[in-house]
């Protein structure tokens, strides 16, 4: 799928959470749909208007509400801006429990509503595990008041969670509570090249068993996603000896109480690697400095960036078995070849890369432009193969509109009447961002 664009003649930017409630209720009585919009950092075009729908963007609603230094528990409007929330904490020693590579611009509420994965959920779980509390606005203006700080709160139904990957479907969330962890007194990283993907899960294995609490990330690109980070300028390159040979790559982090400590872990780790008669890897270069730490995280950030300057992506976020992460890839490759679609110049690359611990690939084709050909050689193609593998054909970017064809290859049919039951419960109207996630 191409990218995706819509467009609207309103844009709405509310101060108040009870600005919001009226306008959604006056929305709601005028049956008008409304667009709830962060930092419009989304990939599944949920955030754009699909015909004339109202956009409310919460960039305006983005002061801070408390931040406890002691519990670490923060309270923020939700259109407070991640990498704005993560520079508000660090002075007490706190850091988000999420990062993806679009912090700069992406909003605690978008994360929430999209139930964003990134590159730390390995190591401080997923948002339905760190957010305590949402403040909400239903369709019909209700606000749905469940900002609590509690970390225990068992009486009835956990109703925020229905919020949590809702995509703006059911309400408009305008606060946000979540635990946020105390910041590692050190990070590292090294960046490991293999000389085969099949290596990949064994050393998973050996990295989790070594490293063990102080690993944070475990992330995953193929030789493609790294020439591309280079090419574009994302990130240190190896040099040619250390990439020799590599197939894919893997980037290691660990976060701990010590930097000697964590130091000797991971320098027993490279040489109980290299040691062996067979190594699972080539090379690895453990970062000497903040600099080639933040540049080892930027070869990997840097792909998608990379994948945008080099062509037209058709992106899919699939979560498969670990195991199946290269026979996707190359399937994937060998149908396009087998259409005649591959290497003529219609698709440049097919390439892999993401959250190994999350066993979630991104899976990228790149091509010179969207055609209905390279469309039609990849859906239901690609969503078939997860199928196969019961996986999922949304792993944390959601379904937006551009997905809702393709639900039920994750969900059964009662899974999706359920969906649309709770839909019609609470927006009976359908004005809550209408045609996303579900049709
Ligand atoms: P938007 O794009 O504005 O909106 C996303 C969806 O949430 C829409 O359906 C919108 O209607 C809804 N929404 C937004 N705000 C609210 C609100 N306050 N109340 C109710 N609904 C709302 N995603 C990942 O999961 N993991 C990654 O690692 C990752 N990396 C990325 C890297 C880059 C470079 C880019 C460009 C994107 C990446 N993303 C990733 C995708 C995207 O950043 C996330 O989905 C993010 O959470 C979207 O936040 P946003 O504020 O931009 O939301
Ligand atoms: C990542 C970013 C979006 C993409 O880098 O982890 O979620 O698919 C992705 O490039
Ligand atoms: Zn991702």
């Amino acid at each position: 799928m191409g990218k995706y664009r819509g467009g609207s003649t309103t844009v709405l930017k509310p101060k108040t959470t009870q600005q919001v409630s009226q306008i959604m209720k006056w929305c709601n009585e005028k049956r008008i749909g409304v667009v709830p919009q962060g930092g419009n950092t989304g990939l599944v075009g949920g955030s754009v208007p699909i015909r004339d729908e109202v956009i409310v963007s919460l960039s305006n609603l983005n002061s801070v509400r408390s931040f406890d230094p002691i519990s670490g528990i923060l309270v923020a409007d939700a259109g407070c801006i991640l990498q704005s929330l993560t520079d508000y904490i660090a002075p007490h020693n706190h850091i988000m429990p999420i990062d993806l590579g679009a912090k700069g611009s992406c909003q605690i509420g978008g994360n929430v509503a999209t139930n964003a994965g990134g590159l730390r959920l390995l190591r401080y779980g997923s948002l339905h595990g760190t957010v305590l509390g949402l403040e909400v606005v239903l369709p019909d203006g209700t606000v749905l008041d469940q900002l609590t700080t509690l970390r225990k709160d068992n009486t009835g139904y956990d109703l925020k969670q229905l919020f949590i990957g809702a995509e703006g479907t059911l309400g408009v969330i305008t606060g946000v509570s979540i635990l946020t962890p105390p910041a590692p007194q050190a990070s590292n990283n090294v960046i490991l090249a293999l000389p085969s993907f099949d290596n990949v899960l064994p050393l998973y294995k050996i990295v989790k068993r070594q490293l063990s609490e102080i690993l944070s990330a475990f992330e995953f690109i193929d030789r493609t996603s790294y020439d591309l980070a280079v090419k574009h300028g994302q990130g240190r390159a190896l040099s040619e000896d250390e990439v020799a040979g590599a197939e894919c790559f893997v980037l290691v982090e660990t976060s701990g109480g010590k930097r000697e400590h964590d130091e000797e872990k991971l320098n027993n780790l490279l040489e109980s690697l290299l040691e062996v008669d067979t190594p699972l890897i080539n090379t690895g270069v453990l970062s000497q400095s903040p600099a080639q730490f933040s540049s080892l995280w930027a070869l990997r950030e840097g792909v998608t960036e990379a994948v945008s300057k080099e062509g037209k992506p058709y992106k899919y976020d699939i979560s498969v078995p670990l195991s199946s992460f290269k026979t996707v890839v190359d399937a994937t490759r060998e149908h396009l070849r087998s259409k005649g679609l591959l290497g003529d110049g219609a698709v440049k690359h097919v390439l892999g890369y993401g959250h190994v611990g999350d066993g979630n690939l991104h899976l990228n084709i790149v091509a010179d432009s969207y055609t209905p050909e390279i469309q039609t050689a990849l859906e239901p193609f690609i969503f078939e193969i997860v199928a196969s593998y019961r996986g999922s054909i949304s792993a944390e970017h959601g379904i937006g509109a551009m997905k809702t064809h393709a639900l039920h290859y994750s969900k059964s049919d009662v899974s999706i009447a359920l969906m649309k039951k709770i839909k019609m419960l609470f927006d009976p109207h359908n004005i809550m961002n209408p045609g996303k996630v579900l049709e």
